[in-house]
């Protein structure tokens, strides 16, 4: 991997203060930072290009929608999906996933299971209640041991013929957990069931192949992986494209309208109404190049060795506990003080200029599980250091020694 010193120098908010003192970005999970190639592919954008896209005659919207179109294939090409319509541009994987739960109102009826994991984000959980009390479907959830690891026998008794869709995490954003995703994808189809993966977590770790996983539906958000906010993708297989209804109409996705009766666009159109996030989506194929370029096997390796290097010091403070011990987890850590509210950590953290988040993480299942009311987490990227888990570790010991 490039020097962690240059990569740092891509990324201009890295060098601001916060609070008079150098800031330390650990809240990745929420979002990542942004590199300058992908600030400048915005500024780029809207200098040069900047044109409704998919309908103009004129050239700047055929240009537009060239660079659209590009970032589609470039996104295509990372997640190695088979045709470039399968990539839904969406505003993120909350649109994603509740893109899926509402086409499959359609799909499902009364006495139809859904599985959920124990490990899942709110916006993982939520658009499916919604969907159970539309069509009376049950709502099963595989549960998770202490250590934040998926229970494998307990998900393959869940499995039935009335198991319909499986929908689980990559990796957990509160614990870190990396999630046996191409095993549980195995045992759904198994049953006939589809599985729809959330990578929000995953994609800016890991590569994943969805032909190889032989996933359903898989969706990312760019702002995780070094891209903007407000854009993301859903794959989807193209059958199952094919099969779900529109989720939202408009303008875009349509092939002809007339008050009796309007057809749909072919995909990935049919899923895509009004105008989209032009810019973002651009960028976002900006921000897989970039992260490409750091390479995807260098980052797992680099973010394994901070994650080792903070548990093991963290684990050296007295009373120190941390939430989610799987024997296979990305470089999240979440954490609490004995006796002290993580929220109160997270108050001394940023006067000391340390960013890390506080609370449920949205995922309010897992709090429970453990019968706490929430974490600290510090979540690392490639761009992170080890002397910024130094100044980490000094910040909660001198938390620690405020607060008690
Ligand atoms: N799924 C997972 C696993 C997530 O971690 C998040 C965001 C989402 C879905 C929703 O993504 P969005 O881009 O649509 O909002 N997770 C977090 C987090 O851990 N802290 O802030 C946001």
């Amino acid at each position: 991997m490039r020097n962690v010193q240059d990569i740092r120098k891509d990324f201009p908010i890295l060098s601001r203060k916060v609070n008079g003192k150098p800031l330390v970005y650990f809240d990745n999970a929420a979002t990542s930072q942004t590199p300058q190639q992908v600030i400048d592919a915005i500024v780029d954008y809207y200098s040069n290009y900047n044109a409704n896209i998919h309908r103009g005659v004129h050239t700047l919207s055929q240009e537009a929608t060239d660079l659209y179109e590009q970032a589609r294939l470039k996104i295509q090409q990372h997640f190695n999906a088979k045709f470039s319509h399968e990539i839904i541009f969406t505003s993120g994987t909350t649109h994603g996933i509740n893109l899926v739960a509402n086409g499959f109102s359609a799909l499902l009826k009364k006495g139809d299971d859904i599985v959920v994991s124990a490990l899942e984000h709110h916006s993982n959980i939520v658009p499916w209640q919604m969907l159970c009390e539309r069509t009376g479907a049950n709502l099963k959830v595989i549960p998770m041991n202490a250590h934040g690891e998926l229970l494998l026998d307990a998900y393959a008794d869940l499995l039935s013929k009335h198991t319909k869709l499986v929908f689980v995490n990559h990796i957990s954003n509160a614990l870190g957990t990396i999630n046996p995703i191409k095993h549980i994808i195995e045992k759904a189809h198994e049953v006939g069931a589809a599985v729809l993966i959330d990578g929000a977590q995953s994609s800016p770790h890991i590569k994943p192949d969805v032909q190889d996983l032989d996933v359903d539906f898989y969706v990312v958000s760019a702002h995780k992986m070094c891209g903007p906010t407000g854009v993301g993708m859903l794959y989807g297989k193209e059958a199952w494209l094919k099969k779900l209804p529109p989720y939202q109409g408009g303008g875009e996705m349509i092939a002809e309208v007339t008050f009796e009766k309007t057809t749909y666009a072919d995909l990935p159109h049919k899923f895509e109404a009004g105008t989209p996030n032009i810019a973002g989506g651009i960028a976002f194929g900006t921000a897989i190049d970039y992260m490409n370029t750091i390479g995807f096997q260098n980052i797992a390796k680099y973010e394994h060795d901070l994650l080792e290097y903070a548990t093991e010091k963290l684990l050296q403070i007295k009373g120190l506990k941390i939430y989610g011990t799987a024997k296979h987890k990305t470089s999240v850590i979440s954490f609490n003080l004995d006796g002290i509210h993580p929220y109160d950590v997270g108050t001394i953290l940023d006067k000391l200029g340390i960013a890390v988040r506080t609370g449920h993480h949205c995922a309010q299942p897992i709090m429970d599980f453990y019968n706490i009311p929430g974490t600290v987490r510090a979540s690392f990227a490639f761009y992170n250091t080890k002397s910024e888990i130094d100044a980490l570790v000094e910040g909660v010991k001198k938390a620690k020694m405020m607060l008690s």
